[in-house]
């Protein structure tokens, strides 16, 4: 069904606490963490806590669980005091895109300059 934490899903297993991450925020609804392999300064991930594959399917099937995932990401930004200088929040959507966590999450990456277009 959707929604439900699916049992090899990495992210699933950090919202159960069975793979460790540092935790920077927690809602009723998501959790926010360092990502294992930063790109920059400040690189948290914010997932929702239910299991929704990618961000599409997650802001069609729960749209208030996207806006909470999005409202987060704005949270995690003003708490690393990156929101100044600007900050960039990231869905890969499908292999093609570089998605290989399977559970929707938007990456916060800021404190450096970022170029655009992305790689
Ligand atoms: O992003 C998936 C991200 O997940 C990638 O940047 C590494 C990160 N990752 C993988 N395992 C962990 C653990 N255990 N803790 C924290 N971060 C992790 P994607 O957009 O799917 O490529």
């Amino acid at each position: 069904m959707a929604g439900e934490p699916q049992a090899d899903c990495l992210f699933c297993k950090i919202v159960a606490g069975s793979v460790p991450a540092t935790v920077v925020r927690e809602t009723e609804t998501t959790v926010a963490f360092r990502d294992i392999n930063p790109q920059a300064p400040t690189h948290v991930l914010v997932i929702p806590k239910a299991h929704y594959p990618d961000a599409a399917t997650l802001a069609a099937r729960a749209p208030q669980l996207a806006a909470d995932v999005l409202r987060e990401a704005g949270e995690v930004a003003t708490e690393d005091k990156v929101d100044g200088s600007g900050y960039r929040i990231v869905f890969n959507t499908g292999a093609g895109a570089g998605q290989t966590v399977f559970h929707a999450h938007a990456h916060v990456l800021g404190g450096r300059g970022l170029e655009w277009p992305p790689g």
